[in-house]
């Protein structure tokens, strides 16, 4: 009776683990495809936070160089200038250092990895980001004319400087671009 109650004890584990083994196969069945869908929906929202993040970077820069004096010849918004100076920084001021920017196109070609503020101080947690900008000198035309873009790109001074600050980051597929045209404010 004895040698009869183990034989029976041993087949009832064996069909026990079989029967967890199966169990557990499944479950990782079950479970691979959701850990699989949680995690690209994670990277998802990372992404997703990086475009608000870039979207950030660049206004805030953006409004920062709003902030100069329209032309190194012009008080700040602008001013009557007979002798525009040139698209760049000035006598000195020295590149990658904005605490010594005046005027909206010292900014012209600006490249921050990491983005700082704007006492030139890296920004925290913006490590994987990259900023651009670029100022340049536009027409509008008037509204009657026929011009396809409202906005046009000129060699020469004019009263419209358009500034377009472009961010990027790791991974990024599109970058985030801000143009935006600022203009001479003529007070006298
Ligand atoms: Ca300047
Ligand atoms: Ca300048």
């Amino acid at each position: 009776m004895l040698l009869r109650f183990n034989k029976i004890k041993k087949d009832a584990r064996g069909v026990t683990l079989v029967e967890l083994m199966l169990a557990l196969a499944i479950i990782l069945l079950v479970i691979a495809p959701l850990v699989k869908a949680l995690y690209q929906g994670m990277k998802g929202s990372v992404r997703f936070g990086d475009t608000n993040k870039a979207i950030q970077l660049a206004q805030e820069l953006t409004e920062e160089i709003k902030q100069k004096k329209w032309d190194e010849t012009t008080p700040i918004g602008g001013g009557a200038t007979t002798t525009p100076s040139a698209i760049g920084i000035d006598g000195g001021e020295t590149a990658g250092n904005k605490t010594t920017y005046d005027d909206i196109d010292d900014y012209n070609g600006l490249v921050e990895h990491p983005p700082k503020d704007i006492n030139n101080v890296e920004i925290p947690n913006t490590s994987h980001f990259t900023r651009w900008v670029a100022v340049q000198y536009v027409n509008i035309p008037m509204a009657n004319s026929p011009a396809v873009n409202l906005v046009q790109a000129v060699a020469g001074p004019t009263d419209y400087k358009l500034v377009t600050v472009t961010v990027t980051w790791d991974g990024y597929t599109t970058p985030v671009v801000l143009k935006t045209v600022v203009a001479n404010i003529k007070k006298f």
